[in-house]
C-alpha cells in the first residue's frame, strides 16, 4: 500500500488528497476520551478525502480530512483518545504533540453527556494550555434517557468557552457546531503569526 503520511505531506494544494500541515487552511482538532464519539463527528465533518497514517515515530494512527464548514475549507484532525493532557500513554503524547505543535484554530473537546463531570477536568487543562476550545457535549440522547439535564448556557458561562449539545450519530447540534467552528476559524488572521493570542 502507498504511504498516506507521505501523500499528506506533499503540500500540493491542487491535489484533493494533500492535507498540507501549512497554515494555508484553518485546522480543527477533535480531542477527548476514547469512545465519546470523536470519530463519528470526524466523519460528519469531513468528506471523501481522508488520510489515515501513523504519527511520525509512533504506531498511533491519526486521521486527517478536509471539511467544508459553512463555505470555509478546513483541515480536521481526529486525535487519539486521551484521559489527560499530561501524557502517560503514547496516545496521549501524540494528542498533546498535535495540539501543541500544530496549534489548531479550534479544538473540539468531545465529552460524553452521561459522564460530563468526570470529563470536565480535561476541558480545564485544554483551556489552560491556551487552546481555542469548543466543548462538544455528545450523546445527549443517552443522557436525556437517563433524565440528566444539561444547562449548556450556564456551562458555557462557567467555562468561558462555547458549549454545544450534540447527538453526532443523528446530526443533532451539528449546524450550531459548524457555526461555532466557522466563527473560530474565520477570526484567525491568516496573514498574521498564527493563533496564539486568541484566548488572551
Ligand atoms: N447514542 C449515541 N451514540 C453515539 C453518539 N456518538 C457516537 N456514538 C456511538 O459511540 C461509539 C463510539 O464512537 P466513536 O466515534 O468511535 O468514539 P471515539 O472513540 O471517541 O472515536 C460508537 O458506537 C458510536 O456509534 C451519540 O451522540 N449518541
Ligand atoms: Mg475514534
Amino acid at each position: 500500500m502507498s504511504e498516506p503520511a507521505a501523500l499528506a505531506r506533499t503540500g500540493q494544494a491542487t491535489s484533493p488528497a494533500s492535507l498540507s500541515p501549512s497554515r494555508a487552511m484553518p485546522r480543527v482538532a477533535i480531542v477527548g476520551n476514547p469512545n465519546v464519539g470523536k470519530s463519528v463527528l470526524f466523519n460528519r465533518l469531513t468528506g471523501a478525502y481522508v488520510t489515515v497514517s501513523n504519527y511520525p515515530g509512533t504506531t498511533v494512527e491519526v486521521s486527517r480530512g478536509r471539511g467544508m464548514i459553512d463555505g470555509l475549507a478546513v483541515e480536521v484532525i481526529d486525535t487519539p483518545g486521551i484521559y489527560s493532557f499530561q501524557p502517560i500513554s503514547e496516545e496521549e503524547r501524540v494528542a498533546r504533540q498535535i495540539l501543541l505543535t500544530e496549534r489548531p484554530d479550534a479544538v473540539l473537546h468531545v465529552v460524553d453527556a452521561k459522564n460530563l463531570e468526570r470529563m470536565l477536568p480535561l476541558t480545564f487543562q485544554l483551556v489552560e494550555a491556551n487552546l481555542n476550545v469548543i466543548l462538544v457535549v455528545n450523546m445527549v440522547d443517552e443522557s436525556r434517557r437517563l433524565g440528566i439535564g444539561i444547562d449548556s448556557k450556564a456551562l458555557a458561562e462557567d467555562l468561558g468557552v462555547p458549549v454545544i449539545l450534540t447527538v453526532s450519530t443523528q446530526k443533532e447540534g451539528l449546524p450550531e457546531l459548524r457555526r461555532q467552528i466557522h466563527e473560530a476559524c474565520a477570526r484567525i488572521d491568516r496573514n498574521g503569526l498564527g493563533n496564539s493570542a486568541h484566548r488572551s
